[in-house]
């Protein structure tokens, strides 16, 4: 459960909060504190654009494709320079993957033990134009000394560190996994756009009644997800409510404070068919999201974590998130119970 701070509390920084994690040793506090700061710079960056888009002319498509076929809205370019500009300053990230480039960017001028990152810079695009919430992943990962430039974020010698989103919404939201606790930092536009925070660490709440899943590709899911969603519908009690903004960040936002499932699950054939979301920049950040505040990821069958990706480095998976007991309810009624 997330707590709104009590008057004269005194609120935490993202890094001040790395800095007092016990279970992170001080070579990775060093090399995790200026990648958060870059992460909070740039997304105060992209708040302060967002919140002009129109009058600035940037709601609007950036008139091309990105590799998986999808049109690049201005905005994705934005995030995508904002994001890889600040996290290359830092010398503390090796090589950097985005959703909005076929191939991951190395830093050669960076410490050659430094950190790998995975980001959608723009998660929910299709939001964009109608001023509704939008928002940007990452997914920091250690790795092996061994491995070369080429191979950095393929085969399975990774390990995730951390996971963050941005929300750009009525506030802006930071939040971080790490060390097995998430955190909520809320940015303060009249204390130079600092992000700040409790410092306690967020819990899903229990009982949550809230599905997200967008139920207009219902007659393509397997009959098992159909039939939960039927149940869902008629027969659980208590009942449960339906809400679905179209932004992965937005709907995990809202179910992480109130409790509540969120369902993409693959079209056609178990095994087969493929989900909409990215394994290692949406599914591996929220999956750990989801773990440090007490629920799960998985895609259906088995936990996001323990999916190795291919080579295929924007490999796309089934996604279905949220507190242990309405996705163990799930697996359950599914026929995969965990
Ligand atoms: P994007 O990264 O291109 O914005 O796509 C990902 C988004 C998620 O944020 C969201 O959960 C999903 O796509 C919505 O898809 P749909 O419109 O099919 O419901
Ligand atoms: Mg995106």
């Amino acid at each position: 459960m997330h707590q709104e701070p009590k008057s004269g509390t005194r609120l935490k920084t993202p890094e001040e909060v790395i800095l007092g994690t016990p279970g992170l040793s001080s070579d990775l506090r060093q090399k995790l504190v200026p990648i958060i700061s870059a992460l909070t710079r740039g997304g105060k960056i992209m708040a302060s654009l967002i919140s002009r888009g129109p009058l600035l002319g940037i709601t609007g498509s950036a008139g091309k494709e990105n590799i998986q076929g999808e049109e690049v809205q201005t905005l994705d370019r934005i995030g995508q320079d904002t994001f890889c500009q600040a996290l290359g300053q830092t010398q503390k990230v090796r090589e950097l993957l985005s959703e909005e480039e076929p191939l991951p960017t190395f830093f050669p001028e960076s410490d050659p033990d430094g950190l790998l990152v995975a980001m959608d810079p723009l998660d929910g695009s299709s939001n964009i134009s109608v001023n509704a919430s939008i928002g940007s992943i990452f997914a920091i990962f250690r790795r092996s000394r061994t491995q070369e430039p080429e191979d950095l974020f393929g085969g399975d010698r990774r390990e995730i560190l951390a996971g963050a989103y941005i929300l750009y919404s009525a506030s802006t939201s930071f939040v971080m996994a790490i060390d097995q606790k998430t955190y909520l930092f809320t940015m303060d536009p009249s204390f130079g756009g600092e992000f700040l925070g409790t410092g306690e660490p967020v819990f899903f709440p229990s009982g949550g009644k809230i599905y997200s899943t967008n139920e207009s590709y219902a007659p393509l899911w397997e009959q098992g997800i159909q039939d939960y969603i039927t149940w869902v519908k008629t027969a659980r009690q208590p009942v449960m409510t339906s809400r679905y903004i179209g932004a992965l960040v937005g709907d995990l936002h809202r179910n992480l404070l109130k409790g509540g499932i969120y369902l993409y699950p693959a079209e056609g054939v178990p095994g087969k068919g493929h989900g909409k979301l990215r394994l290692l920049y949406e599914a591996y950040p929220m999956a750990l999201i989801c773990q440090f505040s007490g629920g799960i990821a998985t895609d259906g069958v088995n936990p996001i974590l323990s999916i190795k990706p291919g080579s295929d480095l924007h490999a796309r998976v089934p996604l279905i998130a949220g507190p242990m007991d309405l996705v163990s309810e799930f697996h359950k009624r599914t026929g995969h119970p965990l």
